[in-house]
């Protein structure tokens, strides 16, 4: 009997062993069906799986079951592959002189000459890593409101990020696209743009009742929204192949993931596309705050480049999140005003309450960068010429080298291209300090004095105050409370430095053009006068 259970007991361990290790018939056939090629920890590493190896099946299963398949439309990938004409394949279009004059970018900050040259559905080279072609997603994707807040934004500019949008999106995957009109006032933005966007049935077009900025324009889209996800782009970008599959499987895998594409480079002047410098890199910033991108340290970079990657801040306009969660996160301060900021109170949020934030190569998506800011920014940080009662003349920084002193030039008319060129653009921050440009694009030196009778030259920006910090007062001299004196200029060199206050001097008057008092209001805010 005991040797008869014995053998019962061998046989029965042999039929399981085969079962279990034989290829083609054991339970390791039926794991190797479910794996992709390379094994577990290969393909599944990272959560993405490649499709390259998979025995020409057009879908495989995912180890805890889920159903993946190819995103990718391959009939349209075919279609934009064969269009040539005015900027297509994302090539440069070739300007003529006529095409670039201050007039083509005074309105966007970009060349909306060029832009109106080329087609609303243009194509655009496909310059994903190679791996993303064999990339494999969920079968079943959350859907995604596309939120697209703009403020005076040029029509073609608008219209083909919409139609890039609805060219390169899996349909069922839109729930909606939501406009949001942030009070502008051009003519093309109102009725025209109502009548054209009827023809699509998933596009809605919500406004603001005054100016409220991008960051509470962007919440108005995101408090109507219906779709699971929200998707956040600025109105002057272009989708790239297959650019939501990738986003969206990140956040179905965990709801608490924030994902933000690659942002691709639509030069402002011939709209050509191409990738930023240096393509996929981290997102910082510096001791001031300002948005920067760092190379990823080697420790940290992926086996496979094109794998999704941790970001510490985003960008800021490009991305991706589970609505709900976004809203759990409290969404944006609506405090913040008109531009600037948002991303990094985002960015602490997701990770300091659990969620993360990635990187995802494989979606690629263009935004056309300006060359300066277009719009009007009515509080906040404050944009002005400083020009001399005495001489006339205006601060320019054209020809300033750092340490070399401030000149006048002649004012040159209007906050276009010319002005921005001359650099006889300012900036108040909230340092208390004054430095040439935009707050989005300034260069970051300014104004410093050593003494009381030193020239005023243009230092880096180290936002301690001291010699660095002025003020405005009433009898309109600006004065520097360290040395205790005040900024004056000759006619004769051009030259601006700083002497004894004396208010009643015309070369020591300066008048802040194109500003409003509350800003000097705010910039004077500790002046005892
Ligand atoms: C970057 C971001 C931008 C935003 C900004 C502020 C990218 C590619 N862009 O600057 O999305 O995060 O940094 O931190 O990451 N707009 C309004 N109302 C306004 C001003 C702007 O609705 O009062 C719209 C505008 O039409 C655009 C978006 O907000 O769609 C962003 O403005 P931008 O394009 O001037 O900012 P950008 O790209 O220089
Ligand atoms: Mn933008």
């Amino acid at each position: 009997m005991r040797r008869k259970q014995k053998r019962l007991l061998q046989a029965v361990g042999l039929a399981l062993a085969a079962l279990v290790f034989l290829p083609n018939v054991g339970l390791w056939a039926l794991y190797r069906e479910r794996q992709p090629e390379g094994g577990p920890g290969g393909a599944a590493a990272g959560g993405e799986a490649q499709g390259s190896h998979v025995r020409k099946r057009k879908e495989v299963y995912f180890d805890d079951g889920q159903r993946k398949k190819d995103w990718h439309d391959k009939e349209a990938i075919r279609r934009d592959l064969e269009c040539t004409g005015n900027g297509e394949q994302g090539k440069p279009y070739p300007m003529t002189d006529a095409e670039q004059v201050d007039q083509a970018y005074r309105e966007n900050g970009f060349n909306i000459f060029v832009s109106d040259k080329i087609s609303l559905n243009r194509s655009l080279p496909d310059i994903r890593h190679p791996n993303c072609n064999n990339k494999l997603y969920l079968e079943k994707l959350p859907n995604t409101s596309v939120i697209i807040p703009f403020h005076n934004e040029g029509w073609s500019s608008l219209l083909r990020t919409v139609h890039s949008i609805l060219n390169r999106s899996p349909p069922e995957l839109i729930a909606e696209i939501v406009l949001v009109d942030d009070f502008s006032d051009r003519e093309h933005l109102k009725k025209r743009l109502e009548d054209y966007m009827a023809q699509f049935p998933n596009v809605r077009i919500l406004r603001t009742k005054k100016r409220e900025g991008l960051i509470r324009t962007r919440m108005l889209g995101a408090s109507v929204a219906i779709g699971d996800v929200i998707t956040f782009l600025d109105s002057h970008c272009e989708a790239n192949v297959n650019w939501l599959p990738p986003l969206l499987d990140r956040i179905a895998r965990n709801r608490k993931t924030i994902v933000c594409p690659m942002i691709d480079v639509i030069d402002h002047d011939h709209f050509g596309y191409e990738t930023q410098a240096g393509d996929a890199m981290r997102g910082a910033f510096d001791w001031e705050m300002y948005y920067k991108r760092i190379p990823i340290p080697p420790e940290l970079q992926k086996p496979d480049s094109s794998d999704p990657f941790e970001s510490p801040v985003m960008a800021g306009g490009l991305f991706a999140v589970d609505r709900k969660w976004f809203w759990e996160l409290g969404g944006y301060d609506a405090g913040l005003e008109i531009w600037g900021g948002e991303q990094y109170e985002i960015s602490f949020k997701v990770w300091m309450c659990g969620g993360r934030m990635e990187d995802i190569p494989c979606s690629r998506v263009g935004h056309i960068y300006r060359k300066y800011v277009p719009y009007k920014v009515p509080t906040g940080v404050s944009l002005a010429r400083i020009r001399n009662i005495g001489t006339g003349l205006c601060a320019d920084t054209k020809h300033g080298t750092l340490g070399s002193p401030l000149r006048l030039e002649t004012c040159v008319k209007g906050r276009g291209e010319a002005a921005w060129n001359n650099i006889q653009v300012f900036t108040f921050s909230w340092r208390e300090d004054i430095r040439p440009g935009d707050p989005q694009h300034t260069k970051k030196f300014c104004f410093d004095a050593i003494s009381h009778s030193s020239p005023v030259t243009l230092y880096d920006c180290h936002g301690m105050k001291g010699n660095q910090l002025w003020r405005y007062r009433k009898d309109k001299t600006l004065y520097h409370p360290v040395s205790s004196s005040c900024m004056d200029c000759s006619e004769s060199d051009r030259k601006i430095f700083m002497n004894t206050c004396n208010p009643s001097s015309p070369t020591q008057q300066w008048i802040f053009e194109h500003t409003n008092s509350t800003v000097l209001e705010k910039f004077n805010r500790n002046l005892d006068l």
